[in-house]
């Protein structure tokens, strides 16, 4: 899989940015991969809102145009007050900014490539620019394109407003050395109803690169004390975990075991032979994988394989599934990864296990939550991210939970270990909706949970039907 990547540098980056303001940019089309072709341009960029056209040419020169109107091909010109050319020369701090003339069109919307009347990109399907200074805009060529006219890359860009912070978050934390004491103490002396299960056993399942290693460092390391990173975090190409792994959490070096197991798995690809299978998942879901099982995309697991274990209790079952995803990749969701994500749903919702949807990423999503994680309940950005994702996934909102992974620090944060522990709480109270679900959903095995509660003998029938539940 080929990753598109900004031709942006970062000073670049910054300039355009003071021209648009608190704003993210989201690379829709890039010439060099996509084609300099008008049919390449449209296919990608048309219906996106507000967008900015970044051209390149070797003179160093990086110029372009924003509209905050669709391309759609109408045939028509589109009046947009707010529309600007704009440009970047190497030498220069300052950057250009050229608004339309007053009462003409900002642009033809048509077939060809975007046609702003002074500036034509993509001229006859090739890297090459058309600049008529006067026509809708007035500027000195020079200025805006050192007159050179060949381009070395086009790129497009979504550009999507951050919004300002809530008057009222949309959620209330208490952002206090208690909060987090309490916090930790409650999971700490978490209890399930049954009195066999001693750990609540959470899976994290997500794209590749969504987060799930680190979040399990990161609960891993906020209740060690320092940092740690037992499970390998990273980016590659494809998943960096490869193996199905449980881990206990210990509370300080050498502590006691925090009741709670994260299992953490291959990420999703969206190609069907590729990232965690589905059937490894039911697996999983059932308790039949052993810990360390290497994941194979083309050959799920068979029970004939030592990676299966065929005996299993209600412990090995997972209780609450979590999943994970990148606040920054919402709106990237592929129609693939969608249709994926509602197969395992369904499945996830026959097998009876709550579910949870982790946001992670929350300070690369929103600067203004890098600045103060504190502000992640009050982005606007934040909550319109939850709220897409919800709805694209088909989970209610108050099962959307953000929070920031330790990535780059070397010391814990009270914020980040407050924003943590709200998740893992939330994610006990529904492993206790699991436990509680057993019974109501299969009323004959009622009496016999209740005797699997009262004592710690294991009647020879409970054992026998707990296993045949659970296959
Ligand atoms: N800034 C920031 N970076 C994060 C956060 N969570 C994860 N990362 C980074 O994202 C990258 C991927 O994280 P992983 O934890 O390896 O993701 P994963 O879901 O386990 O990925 P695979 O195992 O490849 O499927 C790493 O470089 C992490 O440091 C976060 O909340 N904030
Ligand atoms: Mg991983």
């Amino acid at each position: 899989m080929s990753v598109v990547t900004s031709g942006l540098s970062k000073d670049q980056q910054k300039k355009l940015h003071s021209l648009l303001g608190h704003v993210k940019l989201h690379l829709l089309y890039k010439a060099s991969i996509h084609g300099f072709t008008a049919a390449a341009f449209h296919a990608h960029c048309d219906r996106q809102g507000p967008t900015v056209i970044t051209a390149y040419n070797a003179t160093g020169f990086v110029f372009g145009a924003y509209t905050s109107k669709d391309y759609t091909q109408c045939q028509e010109g589109i009046s947009d007050e707010q529309a600007f050319l704009y440009s970047i020369s190497a030498g220069e701090d300052k950057p250009l900014r050229v608004g339309g003339i007053s009462g003409q069109c900002a642009f033809t919307d048509v077939s060809t490539g975007p046609n702003y009347g002074a500036l034509v990109f993509l001229h006859e399907d090739k890297p090459h620019l058309l600049s008529n200074p006067g026509t809708g805009f007035v500027f000195q060529a020079a200025a805006m394109h050192g007159e050179d006219l060949a381009l070395t890359e086009f790129e497009v860009y979504r550009v999507e407003g951050l919004g300002d912070l809530l008057a009222k978050p949309w959620r209330n934390i208490q952002w206090t050395a208690e909060r987090r004491q309490q916090s930790m103490k409650v999971i700490r002396s978490y209890q399930s109803c049954i009195k066999t299960v001693h750990q609540a056993r959470v899976l994290l399942v997500g794209p590749v690169g969504a987060g799930k290693s680190s979040f399990f460092n990161s609960i891993n390391s906020a209740f060690r004390g320092n940092m740690t990173s037992q499970a390998i975090a990273g980016t590659a190409g494809k998943s960096v975990t490869t193996q199905f792994r449980t881990y206990t959490i210990k509370a300080g070096k050498g502590g006691e075991a925090v009741p709670l197991v994260l299992c953490d798995t291959m990420g999703l690809e969206e190609n069907a032979d590729a990232g965690l299978d589905i059937e490894d998942l039911v697996n999983i879901y059932k308790g039949h994988v052993k810990d360390r099982y290497q994941f194979s995309p083309s050959a799920p697991l068979l029970e004939s394989a030592p990676g299966y274990k065929k005996h299993v209790t209600l412990n090995d079952r997972i209780h609450c599934v979590v999943y994970v995803m990148d606040t920054c990749k919402v709106s990237l969701l592929t129609q693939k990864m969608l249709d994926k994500f509602a197969a395992i749903r369904k499945k996830t919702n026959q097998l009876g296990i709550p579910q949870i949807l982790l946001m992670t990423k929350v300070d690369e999503a929103c600067p203004l939550v890098a600045e103060d994680l504190k502000n992640v309940y009050r982005s606007v950005y934040i909550q319109r991210k939850a709220r897409e994702l919800s709805e694209s996934l088909g989970i209610p909102l108050s099962c959307v939970l953000p929070v920031k992974n330790y990535s780059e620090e070397l010391e814990l944060d009270q914020d980040t270990d407050i924003l943590l522990f709200t998740a893992v709480e939330q994610m006990l109270n529904y492993a206790d909706s699991f436990f509680e679900n057993q019974d109501i959903e299969d009323p004959e095995a009622t009496d016999q949970l209740e005797l699997y509660r009262s004592n710690s003998y294991q009647h020879p029938v409970l054992a026998e039907r707990t296993e045949h539940n659970v296959v």
